[in-house]
């Protein structure tokens, strides 16, 4: 039964996967490829009595290999997955080998999703068009801030600062990573209280703004909060969907179909095994799977410019791979197809401060979500000014003037400027 068949043409039906391979001392390239694929579909160490004609056709098979750059590729015959349960496709594709001892390192760098895996899934309820819609902001970036301290603020006390921060002219406002229901800040007093912010900024402004409530917990608790933000007139739920988990995550976009609710993707956790170029998953193949499932909005890093790690080129893939129709090969990327599926919107996080707006809107362009925490609630003025800054340096960005010239006349921006560049 040969895994490797350099002559095997994949078939719409198959789901492509693409890996870096770094085989173990003493083993070669092709033992190292033919066992992951043997282990990832049908076959095991050793060989098997109760192997079958039939069950061989079902087989994964190796269809190209490029060993000077440690890529092989694997082609996956449909009838291997069930097809709308990704904990199911991942427990395949990237469950054991990583750990097999043939292997030193292996990295699942993209997959090609078959037009039937997609039409199975729902993918983004709202996706960019919905946002752009519900925010009636059409043309330029939105901006957003991470309510900080990140943890110990009461309840009032992260309303008041959510309600500076949309005052100042910032479009959404999210609760951090880490807070969900704690004793200092419970989640139902925090929805009340900022929901009623946000209502209050809404009618002194004439502009729609956005709350992003953190729902992250186990899923029956997630349904109930989710819940709760929508008869209390939310719009939005965040969802940290690496430690919440691909099911939990699943579960909750099926839940939250038909009731118009956007989903907001943080993905803390990602880098303990999307940031090493050699082993993993990669961050292009994260970003896929939540748009497939279905997040309207996703971190995806700053294009070098922020604090988090994620090389430019890559985090630009990524961002084309959430907000594009169609995908076509090339390096280190696979073609995909996705079939009219909403985009996600690319979230921009991490490090970011007024005086990187111009740079990162050059960079990722005007489809994202540039969001600034401690560049934000950092500024020597406050949250409300941080947030003016923010807003100055956007329309500085939009009419294409330097910010040093635009500072001139906007004190908030000039002293964002001296304090952070
Ligand atoms: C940013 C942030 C976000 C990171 C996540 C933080 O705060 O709230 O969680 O952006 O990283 O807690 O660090 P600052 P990524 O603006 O104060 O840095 O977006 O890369 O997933
Ligand atoms: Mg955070």
């Amino acid at each position: 039964m040969k895994f490797i068949d350099p002559n095997y043409k994949p078939s719409k039906n198959d789901l492509v996967a693409e890996f870096r391979l770094y085989p173990a001392k003493n083993i070669s390239f092709s033992k190292a490829s033919e066992n992951i694929t043997k282990e990832s579909s049908i076959g095991t160490w050793t060989s098997l009595s109760t192997m079958s004609d039939e069950i061989k056709t079902m087989r994964a098979r190796v269809f190209e290999i490029n060993e000077k750059e440690n890529v092989v590729k694997i082609a996956y015959p449909i009838e291997l997955f069930e097809i709308n349960n990704i904990s199911q496709v991942l427990s395949s594709i990237a469950g054991n080998i990583f750990g097999m001892k043939l292997i030193d390192n292996l990295r699942l760098q993209d997959v090609n999703l078959p037009d039937k895996m997609i039409k199975n899934f729902k993918g983004p309820q709202l996706g960019i068009e919905g946002i752009r819609g519900l925010l009636e902001i059409y043309k330029r970036p939105l901006l957003g801030t991470i309510v900080k301290p990140k943890l110990g603020l009461s309840s009032k006390e992260h309303a008041e600062v959510a309600y500076k921060a949309w005052k100042g002219g910032l479009d959404l406002v999210k609760c951090d990573e880490n807070l969900t229901s704690q004793k200092f800040n419970p989640f139902k007093k925090r929805i009340k209280e900022s929901l009623k912010m946000r209502k209050k900024v809404e009618k002194e402004t004439g502009d729609k703004k956005a709350y992003m409530p953190n729902i992250t917990s186990p899923v029956s608790e997630m349904k109930k909060r989710a819940d709760f933000v929508i008869e209390n007139g939310g719009r939005y739920v965040m969802i940290d969907i690496l430690t919440v988990g691909w099911s939990g995550f699943q579960e909750m976009r099926d839940y939250l179909e038909g009731k118009n609710i956007a989903i907001h993707c943080h993905r803390a956790g990602h880098a303990a095994f999307t940031r090493n170029p050699k082993h993993g998953i990669s961050m292009l193949t994260i970003a896929k799977l939540t748009r497939l499932i279905g997040g309207d909005q996703l971190h995806i890093g700053t294009a070098n410019l922020g604090k988090m790690h994620g090389e430019k080129d890559e985090i630009l893939e990524i961002e084309r791979e959430i907000e594009s129709e169609k995908i076509e090969e090339h390096k280190q990327v696979l073609e995909e197809d996705w079939l009219g599926m909403k985009k996600t919107l690319a979230v921009a996080s991490g490090g970011l401060h007024p005086g990187l707006i111009p740079k990162l809107i050059e960079r990722m362009g005007k489809n994202i979500i540039c969001q600034a925490g401690g560049g934000c609630h950092g500024h020597p003025d406050g949250t409300e000014n941080g947030a003016k800054a923010m807003r100055q340096a956007l329309d500085a960005a939009m009419k294409n003037i330097k910010l040093n010239e635009y500072a001139k006349n906007h004190e908030e921006l000039k002293k964002a400027l001296e304090k952070w560049g």
